[in-house]
């Protein structure tokens, strides 16, 4: 799907309000002085990166919440203008890699993805399903909204009317989870959407489970793939510095084979790298730790490790 030479375009996301914890917003940052854009330049791409992406601020004292949604405007405002840009360096035939910043940029990644590429897939790897709907959150955060809004489930909100529910549910599988709220539950269930939790990884092992995602979502291998990687899919021991870490996660190597194996189809168009926040963890050891690994994703997806 990339003309040759193969660009990457990187888009930093200094953002935090799908969620409370402070942090995540000085994720990309962190990513980006480890030596991210040489270490992908390194590996033969093109590196387009100017800077971190600049967000209009909305006082909190003017964003109310809507229903149960916190930050709603900031968080849609931040979303379309996020989604403006990477649906544009698709249409220039770069990858937009995004880097956060919280989950609900997911929202914005996704949508830029798929007003370029109407038929891609979505691979997301995560602890959770992010799939609640402004009546099913329990807390409100949007980080865990992102997908209904990119299915179009739950009630219309006008203020996130600029998304277009493009995602359609048998193009979207999960890898990782083992938190998914009981609503969530029921909307995967009626949904008939595809998901290996940790359970699968254990029965089958990473490679299988890679496979049979791929198999459903892509059977081809012809559709243009969105792999969308919440760094809380990996095990804390892992991952440590991220805001919602939930214990039995995946491994460095199932983490990073995800990423190898998509890279192999030839097909990933668009990713994300989420949720690295170097305020949280023990410590300056956890967080150069979790910074790491944000990068080595990267790299494995954007073909490091396969000879
Ligand atoms: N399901 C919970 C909620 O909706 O608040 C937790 C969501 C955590 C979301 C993290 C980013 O993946
Ligand atoms: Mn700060
Ligand atoms: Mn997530
Ligand atoms: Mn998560």
């Amino acid at each position: 799907f990339l003309p040759h030479p193969k660009t990457v375009a990187i888009v930093g996301c200094p953002f935090r309000g799908g969620q409370s914890r402070e942090g995540v917003d000085h994720g990309p940052i962190r990513l980006v002085q480890a030596g991210l854009p040489e270490q992908l330049a390194e590996l033969g791409w093109t590196v387009n990166y100017d800077g971190h992406h600049q967000f209009e601020e909305i006082d909190e004292k003017n964003d109310p919440p809507i229903g149960k949604m916190k930050n709603p405007r900031l968080v849609s405002r931040v979303c379309e203008a996020v989604a403006k840009v990477v649906g544009d360096h698709a249409k220039h035939g770069q990858l937009p890699l995004t880097l956060g910043g919280d989950h609900s940029l997911a929202m914005g990644t996704i949508s830029g993805t798929l007003s370029h590429y109407p038929d891609a897939c979505v691979i997301w790897v995560d602890a959770h399903a992010d799939i609640n709907t402004p009546e099913t959150t329990g807390s409100g955060n949007i980080h865990g909204m992102p997908v209904s809004f990119l299915l179009g489930l739950g009630p219309k909100v006008s203020e996130f009317a600029w998304v277009r529910p493009l995602l359609q549910p048998h193009r979207l599988v999960y890898i990782g989870l083992r938190d998914v709220d009981a609503g969530e539950k029921r909307i995967l269930k009626e949904n008939g959407i595809k998901a290996f939790s940790m359970h699968e990884v254990d029965k089958w092992g990473i490679g299988r489970v890679v496979e049979m995602a791929l198999d459903h979502v892509n059977p081809k291998r012809d559709l243009p793939v969105h792999l969308s990687f919440d760094v809380d899919a990996l095990d804390p021991s892992v991952a440590p510095s991220t805001g919602t870490p939930v214990r039995g996660g995946l491994t460095f190597r199932e983490g990073h084979y995800i990423c190898e194996a998509v890279y192999e189809t030839g097909c990933l168009v668009a990713l994300d790298i989420m949720e690295v926040n170097p305020s949280l963890g023990t410590g300056e050891d956890a967080v150069k730790q979790t910074v790491a690994v944000g990068c080595s994703l990267a790299r494995s997806a954007l073909g490091e490790t396969l000879l």
